[in-house]
Order: structure tokens, then sequence, then C-alpha cells
């Protein structure tokens, strides 16, 4: 099961090779020349000392290069990694030290962090620099792969090996990897791409996230490989006219999207006359998708949402809607293979309609996070995550998301879930986005909410205490609200609440 053979060449095998796997700017990459390039860079990987099982950590914006340095390591059994690329010297330190890996891609954005990083010799392999300007230990990576063999056997790989790490955002924490086997891109690729979003040769996929996050990575560059699709790669940042100006080009059919990107571009001037009727549909996930923000959404676009749930722990999506069985506010069901319970403290079962944690059973749960083993111990249980979410299910059997259980306030003895306030606030037609903390204050804990205010709109605070005081239990409504330009988010387009808490507050 070497994911470069199952995904990539198997396009050549199958008579695709011609077929358009990349997009990329003017660039169009076929089939057959992405599985040379990929091989080439394996070439280069092996000569530079990379060997099957070891860890290539992937620091590089999204280009040609990612997606073929990734196979080139799939390809010779090493193991991938990817991180984000305008993270600070100490940080890339961390993942230098974490993985041990000898080998790190970096381009020209991450090449100097990372040089400030190393306290041991690791081989650079520089994408976007000019040659002369590399040092000892730095290698140039077009002049290698253009002068590297075009054919390469494929390392032997079993569907247990580990292949891949997947890193948690580490919002709560150092990021920590969740290490899986070769099974878990190839079954959630059945499950998710096939079974549930219907995925096809003729779909054209665009990401609103970046490679380094694995939701877009898979959705781009993995999945729809294994049915000759396309996937689109750019490495300027994501912002609502960037996502006009693609769709207007390469008429994508699926968006692969975040629930604060799609409020952007609901709210976007230009979204009266953006035309998105190329989209099949859009997935929505990172975060539960709030019903108002789905309403907005259809009002503007009417491109179905496929809302869904995923962690780097199941490796990809487990609960999702389907396209065609759509619920708004519901993160949909699980995605076939999968099971999910949720249960009460004890681990029972709670009944439908009741708030409980969701346990999530399934053929891509990680193995371990690498090097946490009382973590892995109490997140993995064989092949179930216990996820630390908090849910219902009603009685069609759709799951309802109400946040994370160690977001949960207390409030005047209370519990108080921070989703239900910002629901609230996001029905005002003047708010774009909102979140919600607790602020402990002489042994007293009230919800603060912090709110971004639609362009142009003359919000108070008190007008918007008042709108929540007319639909909220007395304990719930926010009499302390803050006004941001913008939410802090983490690199995967989560809300950073350990940022609210500490650095707003
Ligand atoms: O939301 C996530 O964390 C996630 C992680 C990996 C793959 C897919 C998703 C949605």
């Amino acid at each position: 099961m070497n994911l470069a053979t199952y995904f990539l060449d198997r396009n050549l095998d199958e008579g695709r090779g011609e077929r358009t796997a990349l997009l990329c700017g003017d660039e169009r990459v076929s089939y057959a020349e992405l599985a040379t390039l990929a091989n080439r860079a394996g070439h280069v990987l092996r000569e530079l000392g990379v060997h099957s099982g070891q860890r290539v950590l992937l620091a590089l914006a999204d280009g040609i290069e990612f997606v073929a340095t990734w196979y080139g390591a799939q390809k010779i059994g090493a193991v991938t990694a990817e991180v984000y690329t305008f993270l600070r010297p100490e940080d890339y330190a961390y993942y230098l030290q974490y993985t041990d890996a000898d080998v790190v891609v970096v381009d020209e954005a991450t090449l100097d962090p990372v040089r400030q990083a190393m306290t041991r010799p690791v081989r650079l392999l520089v994408a976007g620099v000019a040659d002369e300007l590399l040092g000892a230990g730095e290698s140039p990576f077009w002049t290698m792969v253009r002068r590297a063999p075009g054919e390469l056997d494929p390392a032997p790989v079993t569907r247990d090996d580990v292949v891949i790490w997947k890193f948690t955002t580490g919002s709560t924490g150092k990021p920590k990897a969740c290490v899986h086997p070769a099974r878990s891109p190839v079954e959630s690729f059945r499950r998710y791409a096939l079974d549930v979003l219907g995925m096809t040769g003729d779909d054209v996929v665009l990401a609103v996230p970046k490679l380094f996050f694995g939701y877009a990575r898979d959705l781009v560059a993995m999945f729809p490989f294994g049915v000759g699709g396309s996937g689109i790669v750019f490495g300027e940042r994501t912002t609502p006219e960037r996502l006009f100006e693609l769709i207007a080009r390469h008429r994508p059919t699926i968006l692969v999207n975040v629930p604060t990107m799609m409020g952007a571009m609901a709210a976007h001037p230009a979204a009266a006359s953006a035309d998105l009727s190329c989209l099949r549909l859009c997935t929505s996930a990172g975060e539960a998708l709030p019903a108002e923000v789905h309403r907005r959404w259809d009002e503007a676009f009417g491109v179905p949402v496929v809302d869904g749930i995923g962690s780097s722990e199941a490796y990809h999506i487990y609960l999702s809607n389907r396209p065609g069985d759509l619920r708004r506010g519901s993160l949909g069901r699980p995605v076939p293979g999968y099971t999910a319970r949720i249960v009460d403290e004890s681990g029972a079962d709670v009944p439908d309609g009741e708030i409980g944690i969701l346990e999530v059973s399934g053929p891509t749960v990680a193995l371990r996070y690498w090097r946490a083993p009382e973590k892995s111990a109490e997140t993995f249980h064989g092949d179930t995550v216990r996820t630390g979410d908090l849910f219902s299910r009603d009685a069609d059997g759709f799951f309802h998301h109400h946040g994370r259980a160690d977001d949960l306030l207390k409030v005047g003895g209370m519990f108080v879930a921070p989703n239900e306030i910002e629901d609230c606030l996001l029905a005002h037609p003047d708010v774009l986005d909102c979140a919600v903390v607790g602020h402990t204050e002489n042994g007293r804990t009230r919800p603060r909410a912090f709110v971004v205010p639609r362009e142009g709109a003359t919000l108070t605070a008190e007008r918007l205490t008042e709108f929540a005081r007319e639909r909220l239990a007395g304990h719930k409504y926010p009499r302390d609200i803050r006004f941001l330009d913008e939410l802090p988010r983490t690199a995967n387009g989560k809300l950073d609440r350990r940022a609210l808490r500490t650095r707003y507050a």
C-alpha cells in the first residue's frame, strides 16, 4: 500500500497519464508529469540520506514542489510530516527536535527561520532560492530534481506501516503528531471521498486551508488522484477575493472550506456578482458551521454545504452531512465504516437529545501520539478515539455539536456552552463573527463575548447585550462584550480560544 503507487501511479496504469493532476497558476501538470517529478524527488531525498521509515519534514508553501516532494517521500517509504510556513525559529526548533528529521524541505519563506532553528546538522532541500545563495548542507531543489532519474521502484509498504504524521493544532499545548499507517488515507478516501462526497474523475478541487492542514492536503492532492480528478494549488494567502478569482479561472467542482471563510465570502461585496455555479458542493470542517453562517452562505450562493467534523486523531472526516441529505446546524451522521457513540462520564450511552462526549470508532484512527504515552492512553482505545467534543444526537440520527468539553463554562453553578451564546449573537444581522470565553474575577466566572461587526455596522455593546438578554437565560447573556477586527485563529482556521483567554484578557 505505497501511497504514491495507490494514489498517483495508478493513473498511469489505468490510462489517465495525460489527465490533469494539478492546476497551479498557468501551469497544468499531468499525472505522467507529476509521477515523474515525484520519482525524481524520491531519488533526491534518498541521495540526501532519507531511508524507509524515516521522517521528512516539509515546511513548504503550496505548490508543485510540495506535492512532488510529498509523493517522492512516500514512494521511498519515508514518513511525511508537514508544518506551517510562517513559524518562528523557536517553533521550528521544536518540530526539528520532536520529529528527529535529518532532512527538511524548505522554501524562501522558511529557509531562514529553519536555519536559525538548527542545533544539529540537518540537510535542507531548498525550493525557490537561487543555488548560489545556498550554503553547506543546503541542496537546491530544482537543480537536483532535474538531474535525478524519472523512474523509481516503490518501497514495499503494508497497510499497517506508519507513513503519515498529522499534527494536532496545539491549541492546548505543544502540537503532537498523530501517527498513521498507510491504511488511514486509503480508508478515508474510500469512505469519505467516494461514499460521502461521490468524488469522480470529473472533480476539480480547490481548498481554503493550505496543504499543511491534512483536511486540505488530502482533499486536494490525494483523494481526487484516486479517481483521476484534479487539485488546484496556489501559494498566496487565501482571501475571499483570491477565491472568487480562482473559481472564475479554474471552475472547480468542490470547494473545501472552513466556517470563517464561508462567513467572509458571503458578506463580501463581490459575493453578489461571483459566479459559483461550477461548484457542485462546498465542504465545511475544522469547526462546526453555525446555522446562521450556513443560512447566509445559502442565501448568497446556494451551493450545497456538506458540513462535517474530522480530526488528526481520526485521520479525516468521520461525521458528515451528505449531498442531498443536509441538515443546517448539524454535523450529519457517521461516515460509512465509522460508529459514533455519545457517552457520559462513566462511559454509558446517553439517550438521544442529551449532551455527552463523542467517541468515534473506525478504520482510520491513529495508532498513538508520538512520544506522549499518557495522553495516547487517554485518547486512543484500539480503533476508538475519545474526541473531547460535546454532542447530542437527534431522533433522525443527526449529530449536533455543543463545543469542546474543556470549553464549557460554569456560570453561577450552571454549565453553559459558549456556542449557544455565540449562535445567539450571530443571529444579530450586524455580527459577522463572534466567540465567547469565560472570564473569572473574584472567583466568579462570566461569559465574555468577542464580536467582529459587519463592515459599516454601528453596533454598540449595549444594543447587543439587550439583543442577547431578550433571547437567553439570565446567567447566559454576556454583559461583557468587546469588539475586534477579527478573531484570533490557528493556522488551520480554528478559533484560538486560548489566545482570547490570555492575549485579549
Ligand atoms: O478539523 C480537523 O482537525 C481535521 C483534521 C484532519 C482532517 C480533517 C479535519 C477536518
